[in-house]
């Protein structure tokens, strides 16, 4: 079995996608996603220059060895953009494999360990009621686990928040627009947030929320410490994993469950927080993390260490990264819960899905491979619109992490 050709399609049916398409010459076509938010070209770029050119004639049924020649073999390793061009071929060469043994791709990683994944959902509001009103909205809906987002009083942006009616979306047009942030009254707002969401919600709801990481290790230790009370799900992104030691004096300290790693591309991003057991979800989703065959042996190298999984599953993220994550979830035993965010309805217009959302929990059916197709015509029809994440600078000026 030979591949023979592979295309990059961009598209932009309401956000930015990147696709790759790999042709075999037997017919069979596996997809993968390599969306990287605000930085598609790039990736796109990567792929086409790069990566389709070696493709050519190697046999997609070699995932171990393919993944190698473009991870070991690249002498440039890591980084965002790289890395999301090998998940795409990594997961293209997977779904083909899938499709050419004629059965889905959970089979080909364990089978089934569960028959549906339990997904959580985004809560959001601009104030502590409206927040409020929107946790009742996602509870409703059946979602059993809620991440909640709200504007913090006395500051005009907030992470998290949707600016109008519409779906929470950080990339806007053209460069990145400025945002501003004040530490001490996120800090001095969040616990009371929590607070009153347990008081309206009870205790049999599970709540997450995302720091995104703009705390220092002593600021989130407090935030850590004071939403015990809560017994969040998870505390996400309470730091920046630059530095994976930053998580110690959390850990140390509070018993706030963390997670960690949607914008991390590699196993050498967790090794200290694995080994340690610093964290408790990785959140390094297969998209940006080099794809299943890397993303499985981080998974089963963290199930080692009580770790389970807890993949980043925002709409900048396709249907092909959200059904290969379910499969993969549905087979590995440490599966801890999937973020999903639904996309717009007018994205399936191009991609075909193959997922169910029903009472809090995703199920995919048993289409071989990982079951999405795209319509290249209606994909055509939403050519690429530039779009950047914004930037974050303190209340004077500093700059900042988004
Ligand atoms: O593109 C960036 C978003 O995917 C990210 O900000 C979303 O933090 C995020 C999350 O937890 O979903
Ligand atoms: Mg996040």
């Amino acid at each position: 079995m030979k591949i023979t050709d592979a295309k990059v399609i961009v598209t932009c049916p309401g956000r930015n996608f990147v696709t790759l398409k790999i042709y075999t010459d037997q017919g069979i076509y596996g997809l993968g996603d390599a969306t990287l938010n605000g930085m598609e070209p790039a990736v796109a770029s990567y792929l086409e220059n790069f990566c389709i050119p070696a493709l050519i004639g190697k046999d997609p049924r070699n995932t171990e060895d393919l993944w190698h020649y473009f991870y070991r073999g690249a002498y440039w390793k890591r980084g965002s953009v790289t890395m999301s061009a090998i998940s795409a071929i990594d997961m293209a060469l997977w779904d083909i494999k899938g499709k050419m043994l004629n059965t889905p791709l959970y089979n080909l990683l364990g089978g089934e360990s569960r028959e549906k994944v339990m997904v959580y959902a985004h809560a959001n509001g601009k104030s502590l009621e409206e927040a409020i009103e929107s946790v009742a909205q996602e509870k409703e809906k059946g979602f059993k686990a809620i991440r909640v987002q709200s504007g913090i009083p006395g500051q005009p942006d907030t992470y998290g928040v949707a600016k109008g009616a519409a779906f929470y979306e950080p990339a806007h047009p053209g460069i990145p627009h400025e945002e501003c942030w004040d530490t001490s009254k996120y800090l001095n707002f969040v616990p009371r947030l929590f607070e009153k969401v347990r008081e309206v919600f009870g205790n049999d709801l599970h709540l997450l929320h995302d720091v995104h990481h703009r705390c220092t290790p002593v600021e989130a230790t407090r935030l850590a410490k004071e939403l015990e009370p809560f017994h969040l799900f998870w505390l996400e992104d309470p730091v920046t994993g630059e530095l994976q030691e930053g998580l110690r004096m959390i850990r140390k300290q509070s018993s706030t469950p963390i997670a960690i790693g949607e914008v991390f591309n590699s196993v050498y991003d967790y090794t200290t927080l694995i080994t340690e057991q610093l964290i408790d979800y990785i959140r390094m989703p297969l998209v940006h993390g080099g794809g299943i065959t890397h993303v499985k042996k981080v998974a089963d190298f963290a199930s080692v260490y009580h770790i389970q999984t807890g993949f980043h599953g925002a709409t900048d993220l396709s249907p092909v990264n959200l059904a290969a994550a379910i499969h993969f979830n549905k087979a590995i035993n440490n599966f801890g819960l999937q973020e999903y965010m639904p996309h717009q309805e007018i994205v399936q217009e191009v991609f075909r899905i193959n997922y169910q959302f029903e009472d809090g929990f995703l199920t995919i059916d048993n289409t071989p491979g990982i079951g999405v197709d795209i319509d290249e015509e209606k994909a055509s029809k939403y050519p690429y619109s530039p779009a950047s994440l914004p930037i974050n600078r303190k209340m004077d000026g500093t700059m900042f992490y988004w």
